[in-house]
C-alpha cells in the first residue's frame, strides 16, 4: 500500500514531536506504515523544547520519567540528578531522535492549520500554514495536553515599554536578568520554579499573585551511581510497578518530590491542635503527609491547610508578607501539587515584593509596569507564568472537522467528550495520545503516553490485518465513559466547589467547568483499556 503513494499521501500522520509524537514515530515505523510527524518547533521535546524559563525543571524523578520501550536507552542513559533540569530532559529527548534516527520523518517549523475527515475517501486531508496538504488514512494528535500557552488580555500590555515574555515560550537564547527590574504574575508550578532563580539575578523581582498555592520543598539532589546501578538492575520490575500503579509513579528510592517515603494511615482529626502543633514544629510542610483522611475529608483538609499556614509563618520575617503568602478558602489537593526549591525563602530577600493582588487585583499594565488597586509598581521586563489553555487548548486551535463537517469545537462545546480519552464519536481514525478522559496530567506522562501509543499501534495494526477502514467510537460508550469519568472524580479534593483549577478549565474565560483526566489510576484505566480490547473493541464502531 505504502509504495503506490505520492510524497504527501500517508497512511498515518502524527501532529507533535513531544514524548508522545517521538514514540509513536518508533513505534508505527517497525509496523511498515508510510508515517511523517509535523511539528510546529524546530527540534524534538514538545513541552521541554518550549518551557525554557530559568528553573524548569520535572517534579517527576527521572529514573522513572523516562521511556521503558528500549531496555538499551534506558540502561545507557546517565541521569544527573533525582528530578532533572529541562536542559537535561531536552537533551535525553534529542538523544532519543539521534538514537532512534527519528528526525528523517519529522517536518519541523510545520504547523498544523486543520485536518478535515474526507468522507468519501475515508482518509484525513491535513493543511499546514505554509500551505502544504497531506492525505492520511489515520490522524493521530500528540498535541500535549498544556502546549497552548495562556496570556490573559491585561489592558494596555501592548503599550509596555520593555520585553514581555511567557514562561511557556521562553526565549533559546535566554534571558539575562541582571541590572533589571522584573515583574512576574501567576504563581503556578511555573512562576513558583522561575522566581527563585530570577530573583538571585534581577536588580528587583515584584511577583503580582492572584493565589497563592500549597508548595512543598524539593528534596532535589545529584543522583548517585550506586542508586542508579540498582534501579537500572531493578527497571523491569520498576516499570512493570509504575504501569499498575495510581499515578505511573512508585516513587523508587523517594517520596514525593524526592522527601521520604511515607504512607498515609493516620486520621488528622483524631489530632489535638497541641498535637497538630507539634507535628509542624517537628515535620514542617510535610507534617500532614501521613494522614489519609487530608484528601478525602474537607474538614480534616482544612486543619492541614492551618497546619501549612502555621509552618509558613514561621520561615517569612515579615508578617505582611507571610500573610499574603497564605492560600486560604481552597483545598490542599485540589489543583496540581507544586514543589519548590527556596520559594518561600526568596521572600525574604531585599529585592523581592510580593503583590497579594487579593487585596487589590491588576488594573493595567502601563509603559513603566502594573497599575494596582494598591498602587503603581516598575517594572523594566514582565514574566507571564500564567499557565495554559490545557488539554484541549491545542486540539481546538487546530480546526478539526469530522463527519458531517462538525468541527470539534461543536462537538466539545460542553467540554470534551471522548472514549477513553483516544477517540472523539464523529472523528473516525483520529486518536488523541493522553486525550481528555484520560489519566494523563494526573499521572506521570511518560507511562501515560507509552500506554496510549501502544494502544493505538496495536490498534491500527489490526484494523490493517483485517481490512477495516475506520474505527470511531460509539456515542454511548462516549456517554457511559464521560459518566464513569465524572463518577470517580466525584468527592475528592480535585472537584471541590472552592476549587478552581485547569483541570476544570476554571483558568481560562468561558471554559467549560469540567474535570478533564481521569482520576482512577493508570493501573485499572490500562486494565480496562486492554478488556475493551479483548472484547473485540467494545464500544468503538469498527468499518470495512
Ligand atoms: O500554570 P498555572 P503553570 N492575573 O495555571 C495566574 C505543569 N508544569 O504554568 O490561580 C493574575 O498552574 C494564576 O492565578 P490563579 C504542571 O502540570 C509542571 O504554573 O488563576 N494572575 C496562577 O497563579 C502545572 O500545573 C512543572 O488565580 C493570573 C498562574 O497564573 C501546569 O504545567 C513545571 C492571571 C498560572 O498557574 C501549569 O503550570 C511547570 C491574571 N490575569 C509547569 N492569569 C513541573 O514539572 C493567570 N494567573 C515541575
Amino acid at each position: 500500500m505504502s509504495d503506490s503513494k505520492n510524497d504527501n499521501q500517508f497512511d498515518v500522520v502524527v501532529i507533535g514531536a513531544g514524548f508522545a509524537g517521538m514514540y509513536m514515530l518508533h513505534k508505527l515505523r517497525a509496523t511498515g506504515l508510510k508515517v511523517i510527524v509535523l511539528e510546529a518547533g524546530s527540534d524534538v521535546g514538545g513541552t521541554w523544547y518550549w518551557n525554557r524559563y530559568p528553573g524548569a525543571r520535572c517534579d517527576v524523578p527521572s529514573m522513572e520519567y523516562s521511556y521503558s520501550f528500549s531496555s538499551e536507552l534506558q540502561q545507557d542513559w546517565d541521569w544527573s540528578e533525582v528530578m532533572a533540569g529541562q536542559p537535561e530532559i531536552l537533551k535525553y529527548a534529542e538523544h532519543v531522535a539521534d538514537r532512534f534516527t527519528l528526525r528523517k520523518d519529522i517536518k519541523f517549523d510545520t504547523r498544523v492549520k486543520s485536518a478535515h475527515y474526507e468522507e468519501a475517501h475515508q482518509n484525513w486531508l491535513i493543511h499546514t500554514e505554509d500551505g502544504t496538504s497531506y492525505e492520511s488514512r489515520y490522524c493521530i494528535m500528540a498535541t500535549g495536553c498544556l502546549s497552548v500557552t495562556n496570556t490573559p488580555e491585561i489592558p494596555g500590555a501592548e503599550n509596555f515599554d520593555g520585553p514581555i515574555y511567557h514562561t511557556g515560550q521562553w526565549p533559546h537564547e535566554g534571558v539575562d536578568f541582571s541590572d533589571v527590574s522584573v515583574g512576574i504574575i501567576g504563581t503556578g508550578s511555573s512562576g513558583i520554579q522561575a522566581i527563585p532563580v530570577v530573583a538571585e539575578q534581577a536588580k528587583h523581582l515584584t511577583i503580582f499573585q492572584r493565589t497563592p498555592n500549597y508548595t512543598m520543598p524539593a528534596y532535589n539532589k545529584p543522583l548517585t551511581s550506586e542508586f542508579r546501578e540498582k534501579a537500572r538492575a531493578n527497571y523491569d520490575q520498576i516499570r512493570a510497578d509504575q504501569r499498575a500503579s495510581l499515578a505511573g509513579i512508585v516513587s523508587y528510592g523517594f517520596g514525593f518530590g524526592g522527601a521520604d517515603l511515607v504512607e498515609p494511615t493516620d486520621t488528622l482529626k483524631n489530632t489535638t491542635p497541641e498535637e497538630r502543633a507539634k507535628l509542624v514544629e517537628e515535620q514542617g510542610f510535610g507534617a500532614f503527609r501521613t494522614f489519609l483522611d487530608v484528601g478525602l475529608d474537607p474538614d480534616a483538609n482544612e486543619m492541614a491547610c492551618e497546619m501549612y499556614r502555621q509552618h509558613l509563618a514561621t520561615i517569612i520575617e515579615d508578617p505582611k508578607t507571610a500573610e499574603g503568602l497564605m492560600p486560604r478558602n481552597y483545598p490542599i489537593g485540589c489543583k496540581r501539587p507544586v514543589i519548590d526549591t527556596d520559594y518561600y525563602q526568596t521572600f525574604n530577600r531585599d529585592n523581592v515584593t510580593l503583590v497579594d493582588l487579593r487585596q487589590g487585583g491588576i488594573q493595567q499594565v502601563t509603559s513603566t509596569g502594573v497599575a494596582t488597586d494598591q498602587g503603581h509598581y516598575e517594572v523594566d521586563a514582565l514574566i507571564y507564568a500564567t499557565g495554559f489553555d490545557a488539554m484541549t487548548g491545542a486540539l481546538e486551535r487546530i480546526d478539526i472537522k469530522g463527519k458531517n463537517g462538525k468541527s470539534i469545537k461543536e462537538e466539545w462545546h460542553a467540554g470534551p467528550r471522548t472514549y477513553l480519552g483516544l477517540q472523539i464519536h464523529g472523528f473516525p481514525n483520529m486518536f488523541t495520545i493522553t486525550g481528555p478522559g484520560s489519566p494523563s496530567v494526573l499521572s506521570n506522562m511518560m507511562v501515560s503516553i507509552e500506554q496510549h501509543v501502544d494502544w493505538i499501534a496495536d490498534c491500527i495494526g489490526h484494523l490493517e490485518d483485517n481490512q477495516v477502514r475506520a474505527i470511531e467510537p460509539e456515542e454511548q460508550a462516549v456517554n457511559d465513559w464521560i459518566l464513569h469519568v465524572n463518577e470517580v472524580a466525584k468527592g475528592s479534593m480535585f472537584t471541590a466547589p472552592s476549587c478552581n483549577s485547569w483541570y476544570l478549565g476554571a483558568n481560562i474565560p468561558g471554559k467549560p467547568r469540567i474535570f478533564m483526566p481521569y482520576v482512577g489510576g493508570v493501573g485499572e484505566y490500562r486494565n480496562r483499556c486492554d478488556e475493551i480490547v479483548a472484547e473485540g473493541y467494545s464500544g468503538f464502531t469498527l468499518s470495512k
